[in-house]
């Protein structure tokens, strides 16, 4: 008898786990029931700190007012949690049972990451109300832009039940509270009953730990799925199968979050069709989603071929819309004017639409930034757009402040993160991408968080608290971004990137009778006199979309930050720059930096081999290799292509190439994805 309660006693709390990347940043958990109350979870959670008392509980929990005073219980928001060691009791309050729950969540971490508990004295709440992720998870199992493996929600019949815990576990962890199951490229077959059947399943796994499901939804379901002749949003018939399919889903999932929507967006059907608007669209479908409690998500990622400049259209579409949609809708902007670039200035979307909630939209799968073979901390990619200034309403206008509620005080706030999950045993693919799902979540909590702060308590839970770890590994990861932009699209340079596939350099990419916004030679627009794309009064103008005082800085050429240059000026080759070189050179030797800082992150990942386990130490090793291969291959293909305009040679730094551009230019890549 004893023997078996040892041996369950181990296998309970004794890490018998391979350092395989599945147990991510988390401590290794407890069994915990599937019926299990999030207050037990809690409970669970926390009992792996050697406490020698602890209280947790919800306002209404007489205890905690022992300990607490009064008015500081009494206004603890929903989401909200107090944490306090009073004597030697570990106090845990929260406005919800959820917010308890991130509250024993915040201190498991602090124990993890080697902090002292001893006097403790907090009080978070979140920064947005919706914290999600959005899976683009198709239903024969597939995930577009994913490369972690098949998906984890629709890959077979099973009902995955202890990975969707797990899941819901890490989510939890860092206070991610909501998930949109499939691809906004959506199959309308996700509102038939047998999917919804597997939805209501999932939901009652993600419910204790505070996360709701949302869906996808495709525009034009009540044809498909309902046999109507129309999906006009304005019509009586459409309206009624919206109302009965929300009434019918809620009638399965109480709390089930809302639709998310991409509507009149490559080519997917939406209220335009009809000779309807945007929030035309929106609005059917707030109004049946309002009396439950749900949410319309709607995004802007629209854009068409025309002879607009691409990256005007979205705010083109929607700022006249601004005040137009319900309460409950909430308009999904994706950080930049264009698509997930490696470096975007802010979509000027954000803060246009004073009387219409907003929501950033960030990409944690690496669609445009090397798959899951490069390493890229995406962390100051979003700090980068949470903290630019838009100006809108003075200064101190940012990002963060004009979509969390702070300065226009929005009904619904939200932040959406495109997910890097998959079957994969590691869940990111690279043990490195698990730190991108990470920091999103814990930027969704608190949007004022630093990257460097993200990645100090990412390292400390996931590989070592030594110092001598967590130096060089930070040091690393904070170069990361930084050499990606570097060696892919330097200096505003944007889309560079191979048909398809969106992994390779492809500068000339030309198709003859192809969507020209779907080209490189679009966005880059090099000929004989220089390279960039004019979007200055004088070429697109789409500069006039930001406030001042960012217009003049973004028009000037002289005052362009020079990380934005080429995305706002054709700019000449010889043109002396700032920095008193030409554009020619300041080019090359960009390029040759990225490949440059590659061999450091080597390096550091070198210097901390003693720290780390073979088997994630190997597999961080192989693919900077392939890194540092990829960085080699875009200096060469971009600084190849445009020296056939710019007619000069490299300048003194940079490596001569050791592709041939002709070569370069027969690589095609096995990966079948749209544009
Ligand atoms: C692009 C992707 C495409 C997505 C689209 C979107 O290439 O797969 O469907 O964005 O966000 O980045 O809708």
């Amino acid at each position: 008898m004893r023997v078996v309660l040892l041996f369950l006693f181990l296998t309970l709390f004794v890490p018998l786990y391979a350092e395989d990347g599945s147990r991510l940043w988390l401590s290794p958990a407890g069994e915990i029931a599937l019926n299990a109350s999030t207050l037990e979870i809690a409970r669970s959670e926390l009992a792996i700190i050697p406490l020698e008392n602890s209280v947790i509980g919800t306002v209404g929990d007489e205890r905690l007012y022992q300990y607490i005073p009064t008015n500081e219980l009494q206004t603890l928001a929903e989401e909200e949690f107090l944490v306090r060691m009073v004597g030697t009791t570990l106090v845990v309050a929260g406005g919800s049972d959820r917010a308890v729950l991130y509250g024993v969540y915040r201190v498991v971490r602090d124990y993890a990451a080697g902090k002292m508990l001893g006097r403790y004295n907090l009080r978070e709440k979140p920064s947005y109300a919706l914290r999600l992720l959005n899976h683009w998870d198709n239903l024969d199992g597939s995930v577009e832009r994913g490369y972690a493996g098949r998906s984890i929600w629709w890959e077979g019949d099973t009902l995955r039940t202890a990975l969707y815990q797990a899941y819901a576990r890490a989510n939890a962890s860092v206070g991610i509270n909501g998930v949109v199951l499939n691809n906004v490229n959506a199959s309308p077959q996700v509102l038939d009953s047998l999917h919804l059947d597997k939805v209501r399943r999932i939901a009652d796994v993600l419910r204790p730990y505070g996360m709701r499901v949302y869906l996808s939804i495709h525009f034009s379901s009540p044809m498909i799925l309902g046999g109507l002749s129309t999906a006009d949003p304005l019509d009586s018939c459409v309206c009624r199968w919206w109302k009965e399919k929300v009434a019918e889903i809620y009638q399965l999932i109480p709390d089930f979050g809302g639709f998310l929507v991409k509507a009149n967006s490559e080519g997917v059907p939406g209220p335009q069709d009809y000779g309807r608007t945007h929030a035309d669209g929106a609005n059917m479908l707030a109004d049946a989603l309002s009396p439950y409690g749900g949410v319309v998500m709607w995004r802007a990622f629209v854009y068409s071929p025309s002879e607009v400049d691409r990256a005007k259209q979205a705010y083109a579409e929607f700022v006249p819309l601004d005040g137009m949609f319900r309460r409950n809708v909430i308009v999904q902007v994706k950080n930049g004017p264009i698509d997930f670039q490696p470096r975007e200035p802010f979509n000027p979307l954000f803060g246009a639409m004073r009387h219409t909630a907003v929501m950033p939209e960030f990409q944690i799968t690496q669609e445009y930034l090397g798959f899951s073979n490069h390493l890229v901390f995406l962390a100051p990619l979003f700090e980068e757009c949470l903290r630019s200034d838009t100006y809108v309403a003075g200064s101190g206008s940012t990002v963060a402040r004009v979509t969390d509620g702070t300065l226009f005080g929005q009904d619904y706030t939200a932040i959406a993160g495109v997910a890097n999950v998959g079957l994969d045993t590691n869940w990111c693919g690279h043990p490195f991408a698990q730190a991108n799902w990470y920091a999103f979540g814990r930027l969704a909590w608190c949007d004022t968080l630093s990257s460097a702060q993200i990645a100090d308590e990412w390292i400390r839970l996931t590989f070592s608290s030594d110092d001598r770890c967590v130096k060089p590994l930070s040091q690393l990861m904070m170069l990361s971004r930084e050499a990606v932009v570097h060696y892919m699209m330097p200096m505003g340079l944007h889309h560079l990137f191979a048909f398809g596939h969106h992994y390779g350099p492809e500068p000339w990419g030309y198709i003859e009778g192809m969507r020209p916004d779907w080209m490189p030679v679009y966005y880059h627009r090099a000929d004989s006199v220089g390279v960039g794309f004019d979007r200055t009064a004088s070429g697109s103008n789409a500069v006039s979309q930001y406030a001042e005082p960012l217009r003049s800085l973004y028009s000037d050429i002289n005052r362009c930050p020079i990380t934005l240059l080429l995305w706002f000026h054709h700019v000449p080759w010889r043109y002396r720059l700032v920095t008193g070189r030409m554009l020619w050179e300041e080019l090359c030797l960009f390029y040759q930096q990225g490949v440059d800082e590659v061999r450091e992150m080597i390096e550091l990942w070198q210097s901390v081999a003693p720290y780390i386990d073979s088997e994630r130490f190997g597999q961080v090793e192989e693919r900077l290799r392939i890194q540092l291969h990829d960085a080699v291959w875009w200096k060469d293909a971009c600084l190849l292509y445009f020296q056939t305009f710019s007619q000069m040679p490299f300048p003194e730094g940079v490596e001569p190439s050791i592709y041939a551009l002709e070569e370069l230019k027969k690589i095609k890549l096995d990966m079948k994805q749209h544009n």
